[in-house]
């Protein structure tokens, strides 16, 4: 039992490792509401996480396109979806439920 809850407060901690520019690893959280996402254009580091969170009245989804791809799924009224962006680029990331909900990332 003891156990169980240790690994239970790992994933915390780790998102604060992350949040830690020093650790060489970074994390970046975009908005997201109905029916935008906050910032369009973001410059970020390689193997930075990227993060997505909602809560919305309509359904979206996040769909990335560039040097990777990747989707959260089918679209959802709540979610919470995230990514490591390991390659240099550009990405275009996209509601498919909403084509004119859109952002860029580009990856340095
Ligand atoms: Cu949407």
């Amino acid at each position: 039992m003891r156990k169980l809850a240790v690994l239970s407060i790992v994933p915390v901690a780790a998102c604060i490792a992350l949040a830690v520019p020093a650790s060489g690893a970074s994390s970046y959280r975009v908005k997201m509401g109905d029916n935008f996402f906050k910032p369009k254009t973001v410059t970020v580091r390689k193997n930075t996480t990227v993060r997505w969170k909602w809560k919305t009245k309509a359904p979206h989804d996040v769909v990335g396109r560039g040097p990777a791809h990747f989707t959260s799924g089918s679209p959802k009224n709540h979610g919470n979806f995230s990514v490591k962006l390991r390659r240099k680029g550009t990405y275009r990331i996209v509601c498919v439920v909403h084509p004119k909900m859109k952002m860029t990332i580009r990856v340095r």
